[in-house]
């Protein structure tokens, strides 16, 4: 294909040329004779001519087919430079605006206005994106090396993760040790509450990796210590010197820590730990990237919740070198008979009402029935809200989940029962949990299904309070 650019700096027809030769044969026009002859001088094929006149397009035999590119610095006489163009016979135009210009918007639409056919490429939207992604692929390496160093020569060091950690907690766990070149030997994954989900249990047998249980007290054994994908409020004040944090939860305020990397707009603590292994050229193993990829799959539910760019960009990354075999594997322990048991009884006592699914699961024996039955009843057709609750060792637990373009989940659950219990989390998913006597100190000692009924309005009353201007929620 052949290319016509119609430019006046150097810059941009040095750099025009490296791009597009070979692919395309490309000439181009400049107004001053002295650029012309330097740049013929250096062999780049250039005439000097007046881009105003029609002929000079002609005598440079601009066809149909011909890909015309002006730089645009935001000169009046641009529009005559494109109608001389159109009267020579040439319709692929493309305008690349550089330099002053602040508006690019602005100035595409003006000239579409007139040259309904143009093309607008702005030189700062087209290297932008990359530019910066170098630039904070370079911050956050500058923030892995200082707790590099500070890891280094430690003797014991503990990554700890929340109770019953999930593929995100281990896969970062797995991750942060490579990050800091150690083995299970010289950095201890634990929890002080291991593994019961089955899927999780699964992916831990699978993958082979070891979840050591301690208790709070033995935090303080260790010379360096970690947390992935939690933060210490979580822990109530039973841990209190922590040198790195690495989470996507909301920041929370009320601890220090040496060193930490939050990260509220990523889909999971994993995409951050991706970068970090990135931004330090670090070798990641199968089982480690296998790991990652299931942990951003599991917590994005597959990009459908709270996943942005980052996460499919970590994704594809840690794509080709994970086994996607072992991850179907993984993925088939969700559906168990006991889960199933815990859905037909939210079937038999739940409500629904205005698109809003609430239901009481009595008292069950593991937590992790109370969000697999909110996730599941999310898939529903006229279901946009899932409100779960049940009583585990005498505590009321309740997750919330909502399709994740509606009101925040997490508001929803610190508005009534941060009072009373600990209560966070998304605009998509959030959990509770309140100690049952506080519970019915605040609402009563209301039975399953009058439970039901008063979660379900309170869930119903904050999405009608909602802002002017904000979407509507619930269709009649
Ligand atoms: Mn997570």
């Amino acid at each position: 294909m052949r290319c016509l650019a119609v430019c006046q700096s150097e810059l941009v027809i040095r750099m025009l040329d490296e791009i597009l030769l070979p692919s395309f044969e490309v000439d181009f026009i400049v107004e001053s004779k002295p650029l012309a002859r330097r740049l013929h001088e250096a062999g780049t094929a250039v005439v000097a001519a007046d881009p105003r006149r029609t002929d000079t397009y002609l005598k440079a035999d601009v066809t149909p087919g011909t890909c015309v590119i002006i730089e645009d610095s935001g000169r009046r006489s641009l529009k005559k430079i494109i109608e001389a163009i159109g009267d020579a016979g040439g319709t692929l135009i493309y305008v690349l605006g550089v330099g002053s210009l602040t508006d690019f918007r602005k100035r595409e639409e003006e000239l579409k206005s007139q040259f309904r056919e143009l093309n607008y490429l702005a030189l700062s939207e087209l290297f932008g994106g990359p530019l910066l992604t170098e630039f904070s692929r370079s911050i956050t390496r500058l923030k892995v090396q200082q707790y590099q160093r500070l890891f280094q020569d430690a003797d014991r060091v503990l990554i700890l993760l929340h109770n019953d950690p999930d593929p995100d907690a281990l896969a970062s766990g797995l991750a942060l040790r490579n990050v800091l070149r150690r083995t299970k030997q010289t950095a201890i994954i634990a929890a002080i509450q291991g593994v019961t989900r089955p899927e999780n249990l699964r992916m831990v047998n699978l993958l082979d990796i070891q979840v050591e249980s301690i208790a709070a007290a033995q935090v303080n054994e260790f010379e360096r210590v970690a947390m992935v994908d939690v933060q210490p409020h979580y822990f109530m004040g039973a841990i209190n010197h922590v040198d790195l944090v690495i989470d996507h939860h909301p920041e929370q305020p009320g601890y220090s820590a040496v060193y930490k990397d939050i990260r509220p707009d990523y889909g999971s603590t994993s995409t951050i730990l991706t970068e970090h292994l990135r931004a330090v050229d670090a070798n990641i193993s199968e089982r480690t990237a296998t790991a990652m990829l299931y942990a951003i799959k599991s917590d994005t539910l597959f990009f459908n919740r709270q996943a942005n760019r980052v996460d499919i960009e970590a994704f594809s990354y840690l794509y080709p070198l994970a086994d996607a075999a072992l991850i179907r594997k993984m993925e088939g322990a969700e559906i168990t008979m006991d889960r199933l048991e815990y859905v037909l009884t939210a079937k038999q006592n739940g409500r629904l009402s205005e698109q809003v699914f609430c239901a009481f699961l009595g008292t069950s024996p593991r937590e992790d029935f109370i969000p697999y039955v909110a996730d599941f009843y999310l898939q529903l057709e006229n279901v946009k809200w899932t409100i779960i609750a049940g009583i585990v060792n005498d505590s009321i637990v309740m997750s919330v989940r909502n399709l994740g373009y509606q009101r925040n989940a997490g508001e929803f659950v610190r508005k009534y029962f941060a009072d009373i219990g600990s209560a966070g989390g998304h605009r998509a998913m959030a959990k509770a949990v309140v100690p049952l006597a506080a519970f019915r100190q605040k609402f009563g000692n209301l039975q399953a299904e009058g439970f039901t009924e008063r979660v379900l309005s309170m869930a119903i009353e904050f999405l009608h309070e909602h802002q002017p201007g904000d979407r509507k929620l619930v269709k009649a």
